[in-house]
């Protein structure tokens, strides 16, 4: 079935100059991006995204990672993009990563691993629906 995910390439991917080496990964797996914007989000933004992890020790670090630096932000679309994509970026711990993953490939450690990806469909609707306008996502 194609779907379609929300991708973030994230701060110290953008600041190594990666995302051309990332989009590379992310075309071989088979995922089309069908829409893409460099941003520099906002700390509203980025508290509104991460807003499930509010109560964690991390939230406060990490938003200060995501508004350090341009981000990337992403529409895929393909086979079961969503588990695709989580497949395709690797454990969120770039130690426990596989081989070939963007986060193994990429990745410097838990809370600068490069990029994000969806969860589930729910929350890729969501996601994508925060940083992009219908009318902006050409398939
Ligand atoms: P993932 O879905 O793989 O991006 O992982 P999570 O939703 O669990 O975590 C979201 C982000 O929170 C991570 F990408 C980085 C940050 N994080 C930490 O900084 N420390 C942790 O222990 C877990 C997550």
């Amino acid at each position: 079935m194609t779907q379609r995910t929300f991708s973030i390439i994230k701060p110290d991917a953008t600041r190594r100059n990666l995302t051309g080496q990332i989009n590379a990964v992310i075309e071989a797996a088979g995922l089309r991006i069908v829409a893409q914007r460099r941003i520099l989000m906002t700390r509203a933004q980025a508290e509104t995204f991460y807003g499930v992890h509010k109560e964690r020790p991390f939230f406060g670090e990490l938003v200060d990672t995501m508004t350090s630096a341009p981000v990337v932000v992403q529409v895929l679309e393909g086979e079961n993009a969503v588990p695709r994509y989580r497949e395709v970026m690797g454990a969120t711990n770039p130690d426990n990563a596989a081989e070939g993953t963007i986060r193994k490939l990429f990745a410097l450690n838990v809370g600068e691993n490069s990029v994000h990806g969806s969860d589930s469909d729910e929350n890729a609707a969501l996601e994508i629906a925060q940083f992009f306008k219908a009318e902006d996502i050409v398939g």
